[in-house]
């Protein structure tokens, strides 16, 4: 396993990494003379061609959002197979493989995305689609696709005896909604007032929740976009008792505040997301957090809507806040933006660049095949130009959103080449002209071994009481 910084060639055969030293030179080679080499970026956590808790549809579909995420030097994806209410988890599913079999151009997994555990054969479907290797699950404590504390505990019974990880969005639904009605009835209504709709308090309160689940039933949780300092204490004081928690946050958490909302009519929706952007306080926490190892990697959080009618302003041009798709794009940007943040600024090292959004990521999802360069490893690499600045522009990335989140934003360090499985998918910061298709990333296990028979349950519950 290479964990520290290396000068050597890489030997690629068969999409494969065969070799790692002294090489001999070879008729395909390309040369990385004076770059750092690091592991193609593993994203799990990506919204493609999933309908939203109100209903609206992603701006990307597989082919959109992968290719932007190749053209950002992401080769693994982890998006969500999104059980709509009263639907057949496995019809999802099967509905959910067919469109990325399609479009994928990176390889991929996906989440299995949990709203309803009354739809038929809920239990029989969601133990079997574990088995068959979807060893994740998603739930929401919030939006209309929310999951109460015991249908939670329900799902997280099911991961423990199959060997899934349960993942959280983890916000207080009721102090959500109880502070968007004031506001509402204050008359405020700018996309500003959706940042104090999701008070901090929201996600304190859920993610403290989840950690006593987690310590309840011994069984490791994955705390999603982590945005305030209460939560990452919360995570900290859990991981230090031997909670198996784990945690995320994105760079929109880590390098965006929550006065980015605050434009004029509203311009502001473009960086809505939930939770929101925080201050520089959180900021400066989840930097210390994410070197502590309190949160354990990066994530996108990709969430695709056009700045149109069909997007963020389907509700019209005077929409309210709490009618406007949450999310912004970042599967491109991702790798780049943190190179930078990390690399370039030196606020840590490319060792720590590449534990945060592809070594940690595939080993906490089972993606054992993914995030390292090391022989018997996919050849999945990037290339990076370290010296190339670029200044974001309005429109310039690859997906289908038609706005850029970090257009102003000046950047140094870029990926040069993508290669996916030893196949160069771009070249200069062109994409190769037929990339191919991605593949399904089979997980036969994730860390969180099955615990077996319901009599398991009972002996585990009886000794923990
Ligand atoms: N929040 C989510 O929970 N998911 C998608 C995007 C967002 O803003
Ligand atoms: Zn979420
Ligand atoms: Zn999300």
């Amino acid at each position: 396993m290479t964990d520290t910084v290396t000068t050597a060639d890489i030997g690629v055969r068969d999409g494969k990494i065969v070799e790692i030293g002294d090489i001999a030179p070879q008729t395909n080679s390309i040369d990385a003379t004076d770059r750092y080499v690091t592991p193609g970026g593993v994203d799990p956590h990506c919204h493609i061609e999933q309908i939203s808790g109100m209903g609206l549809m992603n701006a990307d579909d597989f082919r959109s959002a992968t290719r932007s995420a190749l053209m950002g030097g992401t080769t693994t994806t982890i998006s969500f197979a999104a059980q709509q209410k009263g639907e057949r988890l496995s019809d999802r599913v099967a509905d959910y493989t067919a469109r990325a079999t399609q479009g994928a151009m990176t390889d991929y997994a996906f989440h299995l995305s949990v709203s309803d555990i009354t739809a038929p054969d809920f239990d029989a479907d969601l133990a079997q689609l574990i088995d068959a290797g979807h060893r994740s699950i998603k739930v929401f404590t919030t939006y209309n696709i929310k999951l109460d504390d015991r249908a939670i505990l329900e799902v997280m019974a099911i991961a423990k005896r199959h060997g899934a990880l349960l993942c959280v969005h983890a916000e207080n639904d009721a102090l959500i909604g109880w502070t968007k009605d004031r506001l509402l009835a204050a008359g405020h209504t700018n996309p500003i007032h959706h940042a104090i709709s999701h008070p901090r308090m929201a996600e304190i309160e859920a993610v403290e929740r989840l950690i006593r689940f987690a310590e309840f039933l011994d069984q490791p949780v994955m705390l999603f976009h982590i945005s305030t300092v209460e939560a990452i204490e919360a995570i900290r004081r859990a991981k230090a008792r031997g909670v198996p928690v784990r945690a995320e946050t994105c760079p929109h958490y880590l390098l965006m505040t929550a006065d980015i909302l605050n434009q004029p009519d509203l311009e502001g929706a473009k960086w809505m997301c939930s939770p929101p952007q925080r201050t520089a306080q959180d900021q400066s926490a989840l930097w210390a957090a994410l070197f502590d190892g309190t949160i354990d990697l990066i994530s996108s959080d990709h969430a695709p809507y056009r700045f149109d009618e069909g997007g963020k302003l389907s509700a019209g041009p005077n929409a309210r806040f709490d009618q406007i798709a949450n999310g912004l794009p970042g599967l491109e940007v991702r790798l780049p933006l943190m190179f930078d943040a990390v690399v370039t600024q030196q606020r840590g090292t490319i060792e720590d660049f590449v534990r945060l959004t592809s070594q940690r990521p595939a080993e906490i999802y089972g993606l054992t095949s993914k995030g390292r360069i090391a022989a018997g490893q996919d050849a999945d690499l990037v290339i990076w130009d370290h010296e190339k600045s670029i200044t974001f522009g309005t429109n310039d990335l690859h997906d289908n959103v038609g706005y850029n989140p970090w257009a102003g934003t000046t950047i140094q360090g870029w990926p040069k080449t993508v290669i996916r499985r030893g196949e160069p998918v771009v070249g200069d910061t062109r994409l190769a002209a037929d990339p191919g298709p991605g593949r399904w990333l089979n997980r036969t296990e994730i860390g969180v071994p099955p615990s077996g028979s319901p009599a398991e349950e009972v002996a585990f519950l009886e000794q923990n009481t």
